[in-house]
């Protein structure tokens, strides 16, 4: 009997697994309206940050009524070295006080977002717009840019998304500059190097040209060097100890070995506490001045 339902639940274990695998492809658009612009729904569809109506500042009028669709997946990082995930655009621009809807497609199994950083606080709750989409599916969202000429990073903020590529910028106006790190638009921070074969050990990086410095397996070498300043100095002290030592009793060289040892410790000790009393005083000398 338990033989039947263990071979009972590992089979719909099994089915539960392929129907979550083959998950459909679900738009987002019945969301529980829950005020300051945040929508969702409990289907891992959600929209922060939305506004369709309220001018920023600056704005006399909407200047522009613009619509696109960012899709968002593994597949579009490919062409990217080292990256994983992507969005079908890196770049966006877009004219000041324009009314943007965006739909925000999922292509991928797991969670992504849209996310839009450093908008006003007074009209976008933290500075942000949002859209945000578990598992393949649709979602839209609007916002109106503020007049000035500024530089959005645009990103998915589910942990290590941005750094493994997916990221962009959307320029208003002009923009203000570039931001690094955008996959094929700008410089990466930390360039991963494929150029040449993989280094033996970690190898230290070109702080300047962000390459790898090729490096030889040493690991010996600092013991190695220790020796032989051992020796060389053994070399140069036999003389002057077998003149020393000549005629003592075994018992009379260690004795004669200790004496040495601990006048050189006690003038080792006396050398250290000088010097920290000079210091000392020079402390308090310059605490007097101030
Ligand atoms: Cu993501």
């Amino acid at each position: 009997m338990s033989k039947f339902l263990m071979s009972l639940f590992m089979i719909s274990a099994l089915l539960t697994h392929v129907v979550r695998a083959e998950k459909e492809f679900m738009v987002h658009d019945r969301l529980m309206d829950h005020g300051d612009g945040h929508l969702m729904d409990m289907d891992g569809g959600m929209v922060m940050g939305q506004n369709k109506d309220i001018l920023p500042g600056g704005c006399d009028e909407i200047e522009a009524d613009e619509e696109i669709t960012v899709h968002a997946g593994h597949k579009y990082a490919e062409k990217f070295p080292g990256r994983m995930f992507a969005f079908d655009a890196q770049e966006y621009q877009f004219e000041p006080c324009t009314r943007l809807t965006v739909h925000f497609v999922n292509d991928d199994n797991i969670r992504h977002q849209w996310m839009m950083h450093g908008l006003p606080k007074y009209l976008y709750p933290k500075g942000m717009f949002h859209l945000e989409v578990t598992g393949p599916g649709k979602i839209s969202g609007t916002l109106i840019f503020p007049p000035n000429d500024k530089t959005y990073l645009v990103h998915c903020d589910i942990s290590q998304h941005m750094e493994k590529g997916m990221k962009g910028q959307l320029k208003i106006g002009k923009g203000s500059g570039d931001l690094p790190s955008i996959p094929g638009v700008t410089a990466m921070v930390i360039q991963d190097d494929y150029s040449q074969s993989i280094p033996e050990i970690v190898a230290p990086v070109d702080a300047k040209t962000q390459t790898v410095q090729p490096q030889t397996v040493n690991s010996g070498s600092a013991s190695n060097g220790i020796v032989i300043i051992g020796l060389a100095a053994g070399l140069l002290l036999a003389p002057i100890l077998a003149r020393k030592f000549k005629g003592m009793t075994p018992v009379e060289i260690v004795s004669s070995c200790i004496e040495i040892l601990m006048q050189t410790l006690g003038s080792i000790i006396k050398l250290i506490t000088e010097l920290l009393s000079k210091l000392n005083s020079k402390k308090s000398i310059e605490l007097k001045n101030d």
